[in-house]
């Protein structure tokens, strides 16, 4: 388990920096995700990702007093949760940014999904590169999924490149 991934994971979900993660930044995911790909609020993609948010915010506020610090981040994160709840939400935007519903997202809806979410850009076009590993131009679902299980369960993944610090904590 990599306390690397989870720190960076955090630092990207506590949009504010201050230390600790509320449910409107964590909705907010949502909100921007919904809106980088022009989905109106009450479309039903955008209310089930939302629902789903919720249940994983109800699950990583561990004394449920409505902070996410990240000692409760850590103690919760890994694969166990992410299978349960991570793999819901972070599927529901997935959704939200696959416009045609094929399963995969061409480098665009990828990286303004991923940029909607939190990534750079740069980071963002970096791992989309790495995941499409046969260069056809798309990156599944699955495979979308499963990079984002590794980085947080090991720390090595394509999705590695999307994370601001990634290079240099890698190097060190
Ligand atoms: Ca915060
Ligand atoms: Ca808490
Ligand atoms: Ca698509």
């Amino acid at each position: 388990m990599s306390d690397t991934a989870k720190r960076l994971i955090f630092a990207m979900l506590d949009a504010d920096r201050d230390g600790v993660i509320t449910l409107p930044e964590y909705l907010g995911r949502v909100e921007r995700a919904a809106a980088a790909s022009g989905r109106d609020p009450s479309h039903p993609l955008v209310t089930a990702a939302t629902a789903a948010h919720r249940e994983v915010f109800e699950q990583m506020d561990g004394n449920a007093d409505g902070r996410v610090t990240f000692e409760e981040y850590r103690a919760w994160a890994g694969h166990d949760a992410f299978e349960e709840s991570c793999r819901p939400a972070l599927g529901s935007l997935f959704d939200l940014a696959d416009l045609d519903g094929d399963g995969r997202l061409s480098r665009d809806e990828f990286t303004r999904l991923r940029a909607a979410t939190g990534n750079s850009a740069g980071g963002a076009a970096a791992a989309f590169t790495a995941l499409d590993v046969h260069g056809g131009g798309t990156v599944d679902r699955d495979t979308y999924l499963a990079a984002i299980h590794d980085f947080l369960t090991t720390g090595t993944s394509p999705m590695a490149d999307a994370y601001p610090d990634s290079a240099e904590t890698a190097a060190s």
